[in-house]
């Protein structure tokens, strides 16, 4: 029982934008993260991503830290703006170089490459077709993504598309992913988004016939905060706009019956054209990869009393309010991290239990984890057991949930080394190994192993048995 299977893919996350820095360096063009920090609205006091945590210079040192915690996959994003060179298509050599370099490393420790082809960082030369808003986006995506498959296909054999589109239309302003210029709903943004997605897998498909792809959403169960016949339609209501209408576009190719009476109701239309609709049901993942950090807990509340209940803090977690059909509260049965995520290990089996009732495809965790404010001690060391006991709690909750029947191919938790933060800086540190900078002093990049570090290595090489 409780047998994670012998091929198990145990390593760790990270994304371009957030972890290599050099926004620069090699020949990339910016990208709509390169300027985040000088934003109105971003948040004083903490860094943006001009350097990151440097993995652009310091690749072959992470993904030796990476193998000698004995990593059996790491996933990472591709930087589109580090391999497209602008709005025609034109490729640039240096990008395609770092990656196959970092691929080719990662392969000689026999590490799986678990590629996401997009993790929030558009480039800016988007926008002369219009962004996220317009519908020549996802041809735009799909001739980037044909560089890739055409550059790493045969390398690769693991690609997800976009990492959390769910979040890019909900909370996309909050990190930092939808442009200021940006003008459309955020449904449309949603189903350009899904289109995009859609041309890709469909492309993968025709190129690469044995690889396989998947998407990569945030994905939590979610709670009715008391047996209020009300709340729990709220929950059912929530489980679909937070949920599965992103799950249900990518598995069953289309939107269903419930969120389409939800737009027009709302009165919101999504322009969805003959072309697209077939596109949507032509292009089936072969697995679901999704994020995992916290429940959601909900309530109903009217639409004439939502105004007055806003929970003031929003991010991927919180305050998520949906007129007239309910909001998200705080679950006084959870503790919570220091920087406020709810922390509910059980919930994650209950999360993975619902995913593959739902569709029954084999399931990747690309992201999970605990982020901290951490200070090394005199002798530069971290001690952080309450990563280890975050991880322990999930890692056997996961092992529960393939006892009762969910088939799991891997876990990549969030994230390998310390980066930046989507939008609170790089003091919410996620990393097994610790690198040595502040908000604005750059130190030395200095990589030191967390006792995290120890303890997951310990674990990968068990086979996270007796956990
Ligand atoms: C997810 C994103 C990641 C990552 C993580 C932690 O939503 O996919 O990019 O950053 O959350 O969130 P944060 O950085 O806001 O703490």
């Amino acid at each position: 029982m409780n047998k994670f299977p012998k091929n198990f893919l145990w390593g760790a996350s990270s994304s371009a934008y957030q972890f290599e820095g050099a926004i620069n360096q090699g020949g990339k063009v910016p990208s709509i993260m390169d300027k985040f920090d000088e934003r109105k609205n971003y948040p004083k006091g903490i860094t943006g991503f001009k350097v990151a945590t440097d993995h652009y210079n310091h690749w072959k040192e992470d993904v030796a830290l990476m193998a000698e915690m004995g990593f059996k996959s790491y996933r990472f994003s591709i930087s589109w703006p580090r391999i497209i060179k602008n709005i025609k298509g034109d490729v640039n050599p240096e990008g395609i170089k770092f990656y196959n370099d970092l691929i080719d490393e990662l392969i000689k420790y026999n590490i799986e490459p678990v590629v996401t082809i997009f993790h929030f960082d558009t480039p800016t030369f988007i926008e002369e077709i219009g962004g996220l808003d317009s519908n020549q986006f996802s041809n735009i995506f799909e001739l980037y993504a044909k560089v890739l498959f055409e550059n790493y296909g045969s390398k690769v054999k693991y690609w997800l598309t976009i990492n959390e589109l769910n979040m890019f239309a909900f909370v996309g302003q909050v990190i930092g992913v939808i442009s200021e210029k940006s003008k459309a709903s955020k449904w449309q943004i949603m189903h350009n988004l899904n289109v995009a997605q859609a041309k890709v897998i469909r492309l993968c498909k025709k190129m690469l016939p044995n690889v396989k792809i998947g998407p990569a959403p945030n994905i939590s169960s979610v709670y009715a905060n008391s047996n209020k016949p009300e709340d729990h339609l709220a929950k059912l209501n929530f489980d679909q706009i937070r949920n599965w209408i992103f799950l249900d576009i990518v598995c069953r190719g289309e939107y269903g019956t419930w969120f389409k009476n939800f737009l027009k109701k709302i009165k919101e239309e999504i322009i969805i054209t003959k072309e697209e609709e077939e596109i949507l049901k032509d292009s089936k993942p072969d697995f679901i990869a999704f994020n995992y950090y916290s429940t959601m807990t909900v309530e109903y509340v009217s639409a004439q009393d939502i105004k007055k209940t806003l929970d003031n803090k929003i991010d991927q977690h919180s305050g998520l309010v949906i007129p007239g059909v309910g909001k998200t509260v705080k679950n006084k049965n959870l503790p919570k991290t220091d920087y406020g995520w709810e922390i509910d290990y059980v919930g994650f089996r209950n999360t993975l239990r619902e995913v593959y009732d739902r569709y029954q495809l084999p399931i990747m965790i690309t992201e999970n984890g605990i982020g901290a404010k951490e200070v090394l001690t005199k002798d530069e060391k971290i001690h952080d057991n309450y990563r280890i006991e975050y991880y322990q709690k999930h890692i056997k909750a996961m092992s529960e949930a393939i006892s009762d029947g969910v088939e799991m191919i891997g876990y990549m938790p969030w994230s390998a080394i310390d980066l930046v933060s989507t939008h609170e800086g790089v003091s919410k540190r996620y990393g097994f190994v610790y690198v040595n900078r502040d908000e604005f002093d750059e130190k030395d990049m200095k990589r030191i192993r967390k006792d995290s570090f120890f303890w997951y290595k310990e674990l990968i090489e068990r086979n996270g048995e007796n956990i």
